[in-house]
């Protein structure tokens, strides 16, 4: 694993250059890396560091902004390459995703939305800001098995135990599953709240999908 080009991927982030890190990105795959490797091995770090940086007043909210926006820049090249590799199957399920009302983070729900597709699943992306009810409205539209919420603020997490009452309200419990994810959401949170399990990461919302759906984990 060339550790430069990682590096300079996560600069890119550091440096809130959507420019810069799209063309790392092309690099990237030219080297031959994984797409999901040059996210969560290059980009992702960077996040992190950015939001460290953010957490103890060291940068602020345009640099939270301009880091976001290399991000997706990035991904906008990832995004394609990593839907092509994904095997071409027979629909696994249908999973309704979107991160919860007073939320507007997206990449993280993204990026569990794109390896759910190229896993097999039929993925329904409602976006940010999403409300209970319209992750309702589209569940009962498209028959979806699983519904997703993301949140990334701890203000907005509740938004996910709302998602399970007004399922619950609309009698879709407990054959519509749900899952919950994001920074702070935590096992714990998930299980008290009534879903029916925690994505840690991305590559680990597939394995949790699969199970509940009981199909064959690969
Ligand atoms: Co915001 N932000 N932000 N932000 N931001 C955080 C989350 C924060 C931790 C930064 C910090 O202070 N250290 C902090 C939250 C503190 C808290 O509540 N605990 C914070 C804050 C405070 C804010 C604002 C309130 C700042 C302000 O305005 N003063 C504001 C809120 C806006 C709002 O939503 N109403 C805000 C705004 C923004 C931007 C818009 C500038 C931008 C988002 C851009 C965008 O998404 N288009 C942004 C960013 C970029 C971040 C950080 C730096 C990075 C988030 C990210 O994209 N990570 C973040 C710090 C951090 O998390 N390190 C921070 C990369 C992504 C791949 O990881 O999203 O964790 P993540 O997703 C992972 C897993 O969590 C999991 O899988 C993903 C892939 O592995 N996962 C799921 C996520 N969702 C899942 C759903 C699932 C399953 C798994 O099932 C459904």
């Amino acid at each position: 694993m060339p550790a430069e080009i990682l590096e300079s991927l996560k600069q890119s982030v550091l440096d809130g250059a959507p420019e810069r890190a799209a063309a790392l990105a092309r690099r990237a795959l030219e080297l031959g890396l994984e797409p999901l490797d040059a996210i969560q091995r290059g980009f992702v770090p960077g996040m992190d560091q950015i939001g460290e940086q953010f957490g103890r007043r060291e940068v602020f909210l345009p640099d939270l902004v301009a880091a976001g926006e290399a991000m997706k820049a990035a991904m906008k090249v990832l995004e394609p390459e990593m839907r092509r590799r994904g095997v071409e199957r027979q629909t696994l399920g249908r999973v309704v995703l979107g991160t919860v009302r007073g939320d507007i983070h997206e990449i993280g729900k993204n990026l569990v939305g794109i390896l759910l597709a190229a896993n097999g699943f039929e993925v329904f992306d409602l976006g940010v800001n999403v409300d209970p009810e319209q992750f309702v409205a589209k569940a009962l539209q498209v028959e979806a098995d699983v519904v997703g919420a993301s949140a990334l603020l701890t203000t907005t997490m509740v938004g996910q135990r709302h998602l399970v009452e007004h399922l619950e309200r609309a009698g879709l419990r407990p054959r519509v599953k749900v899952i919950v994810g994001g920074a702070p959401v935590t096992r714990q949170w998930a299980e008290g709240i009534g879903s029916d399990g925690y994505g840690q990461d991305a590559v680990s919302s597939v394995t949790l999908v699969k199970a509940l759906l009981n199909t064959s984990v690969t």
